[in-house]
Parts: C-alpha cells; structure tokens; sequence
C-alpha cells in the first residue's frame, strides 16, 4: 500500500475509533485563594482556576470525571443539561441523587453524552457553591461530522459568573446579599477600581468569524450580553440547534447558554462586549454593575478609542422578552425530533413566591414583617435530609418523601394581578413545606404550564429540568388562558432548553417525554430562590429501561466527626 493510503486508511480507521471515545478528567477542589476586585478571597475552586476547566468531548463520548475534594465544603458536581440516559445516578444534585462528597473523599462521574451537541456547563449543586465551582462543557459533533452551520474560524468560552467578596459559605443569607461584580472568564475588568488591567480580551482578525460559546454561570443574575457596533448569528441555546437568528443583544438566564457567530466585519479598533443584569422583580434594589471585555482587531493602531455599546435597562422586559421568545428550532437538524402531539399528563404549576410565618418573638425582613418562601403549587421544596431521593425511591425507604405533588394549584384565581390583595392571595400565600414529588410513566409525555404569580412579587424565574429538553411551545404575559392561548402553541418549530426564563407575571407551556428514569429535579435556577423552595422533582419509572442499582461506591450521608468537628467547619446554615 501507498504510504499516503496506508495513512488515509489509519486515519480513517483511528476516527471511527474516536467517535466513542472515553475522555477522562481529574477535578481537584480545594480552597485557594483569589483577588478579582480589591480583597482577597479563599473559594473552593477546581484545580485552583475560576471559572473551572472547560471539558471537550464530542457527541458519543464517555465522560469519565473523578472528582477529589480537598476542599471543607460538601461537594457534588451537576453536568448541567445532559440528558443522563440511563446513568440517573451522575447527575450529582445533592439529596436529589446522591449524598455529598465530604472532605478529604473522592467520588467518580461517568456517564455518556449522546443525542445532544453545543455548549453545556457543569457545576456544583450545593447550596451557594457553584459560586465559583462552575466551568464550560463544550460537546462537538463526532469526527466527521460538520456544525450545521459554516465552520467558524475559531470558538472561544464566554463564561459570566457572579462575585462576592465573602465565604461562599454563607452566602445563603436571606434575602441574598448583593454581589459586588460581575466576571467574563473569571476576570472583571476595566468598570471595577482594583481590576482594571485584568479584563478578558479577544484578539480578532478581519473578516473571520467566531463561534462564541456563551454560559451564564452567575448565580442569582438574568445578564444582557451585547458587543460594539456587531450583530451576532445565534446557532443554538441550551446545546440545541436553532435557525439563525440575527441579533445585537442577547440574554441568558442563570443556566442557559448561547452558541452565536460573531464576525469581525467592522472597521479595525477595539470594541467593548458587555454584560449587564436584567432584573424584573417589582422594586428591588439592584446594582447596575456592568462588566467588560473587549474585542482587539489585528493591525489596530495603539491610540484608538473603544466603543462601547448602550446597554438595555435594569427592567427592559420587552428586549428580554424578544429575544427569548422569537428564535426557533433547526427543524430536521442534527438530533431533531418532532413535537410529540399526544399528551399523557397535563399539569398547571403556580410558580413564585408565598411567605413563611417569621417566628414569634423576631423581627423578619420580608414582605408583612415574614420570611420568604418559594411556591410550586402551594409547596415549597424541602432537601431530604437523611438520605438522597432517589436511594429512598430505589430502596422503598418510607418517610423521605411524598409522592402527592398536585397537577393544579388547590385554587383558581387572578395569577398574576400585582396589586394586592384578594382573598384568595392570602390563601396561597403560606406554601406548605415538604419533598413532593409528581411520579410519571415511563415514555409518557408530560405537557406543563408554568404560571408565573404575582403573590409578593412578579419576576421572571429561570425554570431548569434535570435530565430531559423541554419544548417551549409559548410564552406570555398574564394569565394563561386555556382555550385562546392553546389555540397560539408552536407545535412545529419551538425552541427547546433545558432552562427557561418565564415571564415576570407571565406564563410558558412547555413539553417533555419522560423517557428516562429516575428522580429530576425541577427547580429555578436562581440559586436564592432555589433555597427558598422554588422546586419540585418528578420520579419516572421504569419501562423500556430501568433505573440501575448505584454505584457501590455513591457517597453516603454518615458524618465524619473528625471532619466536621474543626472550628473552621462549624457554619452555621440554619438562618
Ligand atoms: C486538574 O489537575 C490535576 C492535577 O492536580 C490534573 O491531573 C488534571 O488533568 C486537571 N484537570 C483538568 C480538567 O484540567
Ligand atoms: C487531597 O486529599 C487526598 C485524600 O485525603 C490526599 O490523598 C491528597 O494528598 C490531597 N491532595 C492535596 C493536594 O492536598
Ligand atoms: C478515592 O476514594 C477511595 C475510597 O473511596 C480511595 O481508595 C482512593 O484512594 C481515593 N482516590 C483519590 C485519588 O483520592
Ligand atoms: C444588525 O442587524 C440589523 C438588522 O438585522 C441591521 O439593521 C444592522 O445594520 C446590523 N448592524 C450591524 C453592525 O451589522
Ligand atoms: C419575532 O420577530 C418577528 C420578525 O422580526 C416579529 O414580527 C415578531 O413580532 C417577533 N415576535 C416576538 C414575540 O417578539
Ligand atoms: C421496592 O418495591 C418495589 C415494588 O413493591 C419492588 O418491585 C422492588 O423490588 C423493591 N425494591 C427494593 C430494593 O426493595
Ligand atoms: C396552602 O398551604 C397552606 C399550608 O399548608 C394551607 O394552609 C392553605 O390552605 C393552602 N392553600 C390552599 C388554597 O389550599
Ligand atoms: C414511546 O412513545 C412513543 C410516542 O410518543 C411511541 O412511538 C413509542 O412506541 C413508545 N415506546 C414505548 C416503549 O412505549
Ligand atoms: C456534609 O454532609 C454530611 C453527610 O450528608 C452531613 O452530615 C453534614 O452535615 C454536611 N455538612 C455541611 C456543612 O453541610
Ligand atoms: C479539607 C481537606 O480535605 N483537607 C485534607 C487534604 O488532604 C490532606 C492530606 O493530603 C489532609 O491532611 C487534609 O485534611
Ligand atoms: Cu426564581
């Protein structure tokens, strides 16, 4: 043989080979120390870089992470988005799937990435820890297979994350205290006093495009994304396919990605990106905090000027909205699959904010002198405490949970009028506390209208499914109206996500087939409003394929004495 076909041939040979590959990593957590703004800070951290390593697999791989906690936190990390099939026990949700990972313990995720293509990230799912436990998941399509779309001249990670100058230990003060920045690939940047020379920039060269690989790893912050003088091409969200849609700003809920092209067809000289939050509570006080980085032409002279681009509004609902709402799927593109038309389980999910009673004899900063708490049909999430979730499903351990989360709210009234305040508001106003979960069949398609409500406040919620995509058939604003609105649903083309911001005072109806089994969370993916109970999990049973026994060596919920009994362990978590 030729030694050119000889070559081709083991070529060819190696990448049929590496289309399933097993990609292996080491995480090491510990605490390290980092300064972005002024202060100094110890953090937990992976491999002492924030944000965290990017992964890069392709679509087909086997993803083998061994995480080594040396850090004094609880640990367990999330691969935010993967579907999970068949490996429910890897989607590392603290009591949802596993027991932490306890100092000085180690624990190793595998599982397969298949069905899926785009930008994902991966995180920590502990309390307040994702803070700075977070980093990209970047999974290509299998070798040979090109992006549908032209191939970019380069990619590059565009990670915002959200910062405080203390212990993410104890940020889950109530309400969350406010964060001093916001970070693009760990760095602040040029708006902050003691950061100025640390800005994340990217060298361009004329003419070419990038494929930007946008995540929101903030943890409370909506954020708005814009660059200078440039439109983007976005080509996919949550690690899905879309048609290309062609835009100046963009916005990602905490959780949610964006895949876009960008060009670099301007005229040479240095251009801001910029991120700045989108809040739509009613009120709350917010610092306007924008982040910079910034964009360099090849052959730009020294002296030049940068531009920067206007930002939307604090509360600009209508280009949040806009942008969220009119992009659609890449029907009959890499791992599309029609809408199904048959629907096996109809639910209607009040979602928002209710009060919990403040206890006698203390002064609570709430709304009426109460505590907040998050409501999901008049329930407000509790964490199991002795045991995960799904070890109390798989093992028929009773007293863990309940398996009564209602299809409806217990009471029809006006969702979303903001202006208080009826009778009925009262009544759904003091959620019960307690792990409900809806159980499901396998393969059975499970429709949700998710309500927003403006019992306390109004303000969009980034709703996040562990283990499935949902379509989002529609989006709007005030009470959902079965008939008329059923009638304006986007069977053919909607977007699909793994996380959706639903509209202040307004509604989504999504779809998912319930085709994989285990215990999902379904919670907001606003981390303060997660521990105020805005959440909920299903359990889907087995059927075509069954939820395996865990892996023997699945961290266990036993206290370690010598461990927890250091002064520097002692954190108080019960305010
Ligand atoms: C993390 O650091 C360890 C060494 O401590 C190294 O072996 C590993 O490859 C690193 N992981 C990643 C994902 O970079
Ligand atoms: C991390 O902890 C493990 C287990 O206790 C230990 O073997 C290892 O030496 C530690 N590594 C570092 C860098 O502290
Ligand atoms: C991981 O933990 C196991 C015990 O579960 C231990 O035998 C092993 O040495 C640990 N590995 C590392 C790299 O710390
Ligand atoms: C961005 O796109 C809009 C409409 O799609 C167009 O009007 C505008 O000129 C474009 N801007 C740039 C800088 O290309
Ligand atoms: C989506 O974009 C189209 C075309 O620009 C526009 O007509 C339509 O109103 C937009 N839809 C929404 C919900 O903004
Ligand atoms: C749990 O209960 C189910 C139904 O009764 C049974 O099929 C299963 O074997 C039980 N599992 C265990 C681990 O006991
Ligand atoms: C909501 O839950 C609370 C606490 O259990 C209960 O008192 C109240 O009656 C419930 N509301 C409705 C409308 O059922
Ligand atoms: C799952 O549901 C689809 C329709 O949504 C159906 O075509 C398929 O046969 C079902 N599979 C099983 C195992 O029930
Ligand atoms: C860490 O996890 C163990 C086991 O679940 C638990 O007993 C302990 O209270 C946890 N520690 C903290 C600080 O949350
Ligand atoms: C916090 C933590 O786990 N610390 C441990 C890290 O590993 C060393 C040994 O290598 C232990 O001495 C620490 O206690
Ligand atoms: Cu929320």
């Amino acid at each position: 043989m030729p030694l050119a076909i000889q070559a081709l041939f083991v070529a060819l040979l190696f990448s049929s080979i590496a289309s399933a590959a097993i990609v292996e990593h080491v995480f090491h957590i510990k605490n390290v120390l980092v300064k972005p703004l002024c202060k100094e800070q110890m953090i937990p951290a992976v491999n002492g870089s924030l944000p965290g390593p990017t992964i890069n697999v392709r679509e087909g791989d086997t993803l083998v992470v061994n995480v080594i906690n040396n850090s004094t936190y609880n640990i367990t990390i999330h691969w935010h988005g993967v579907f999970q099939l068949k490996s429910s026990w890897m989607d590392g949700v603290n009591m949802i799937t596993q027991c932490p990972i306890q100092p000085s313990n180690n624990f190793t995720y595998r599982f397969d990435i298949t069905g899926q293509e785009g930008t994902l990230l991966w995180h920590a799912h502990v309390l307040n820890l994702r803070a700075t436990l977070h980093g990209a998941l970047i999974i290509r399509p299998r070798s040979r297979r090109p992006y549908p779309f032209p191939k970019p001249y380069k990619e590059v990670p565009l990670i915002f994350g959200q910062w405080w100058n203390m212990d993410v230990g104890l940020l889950n003060i109530r309400p969350a205290p406010l964060s001093d920045a916001y970070l693009i690939n760990g760095l602040a940047g040029d708006s902050y006093s003691c950061s100025k020379k640390r800005m994340f920039k990217l060298k361009v060269v004329q003419g070419k495009t990038y494929l930007l690989r946008i995540i929101n790893a903030a943890l409370n912050s909506h954020l708005f994304f814009k660059i200078a003088n440039h439109n983007v091409t976005v080509v996919a969200l949550d690690a899905v396919y879309t048609t290309p849609y062609v835009s100046d700003v963009m916005i990602l809920t905490p959780g949610q990605t964006v895949d876009a092209l960008l060009t670099a067809d301007q005229p040479s000289g240095l251009y801001y990106m910029a991120i700045s939050p989108y809040t739509s509570a009613h009120g709350q006080p917010f610092p306007a905090q924008v982040t910079r980085g910034l964009i360099i032409y090849e052959d730009t002279v020294k002296s030049s000027s940068s531009v920067m681009p206007l930002m939307p509004e604090l509360n600009d609902i209508s280009t949040a909205h806009r942008f969220s709402s009119n992009i659609t799927a890449l029907v009959g593109g890499p791992h599309w699959t029609p809408v199904p038309r048959h629907v096996d389980e109809k639910m209607f999910i009040t979602v928002g904010f209710g009060l919990e009673p403040c206890p006698l004899g203390t002064k609570c900063p709430g709304y009426l002198g109460q505590l907040y708490a998050g409501s999901l049909n008049n329930r407000s999430f509790m964490y199991p405490e002795s045991t995960s979730l799904q070890e109390a499903y798989f093992y028929n351990i009773t007293g863990i949970y309940t398996d009564d989360f209602p299809d409806q709210p217990p009471l029809k009234f006006d969702y979303t009028d903001f202006v208080m305040r009826t009778e009925s508001d009262y009544k759904m106003m003091f959620p019960e506390k307690r792990t409900s979960v809806k159980t499901l069949k396998f393969n059975s398609t499970v429709e949700i209208v998710v309500q927003n409500t403006g019992i306390v406040t109004t303000e969009s919620h980034p709703m996040h499914l562990h283990g499935f995509n949902f379509y989002v058939l529609g989006y709007g604003f005030g009470n959902y109206d079965p008939i008329r609105h059923a009638r304006m649903l986007n069977l053919l083309n909607p977007q699909m996500h793994n996380t959706v911001g639903v509209p202040p005072g307004g509604w989504v109806v999504l779809r998912f087939i319930a085709n994989n089994p285990g215990a999902w969370m379904f919670h907001c993916h606003m981390d303060a409003h997660l521990q105020y109970g805005i959440g909920m999990a299903f359990i889907v049973q087995n059927g075509e394929t069954s939820l395996l026994s865990p892996p023997s060596n699945l961290p266990q919920c036993t206290r370690d004495p010598t461990i927890y009994d250091s002064p520097t362990a002692k954190v108080d978590f019960s305010y």
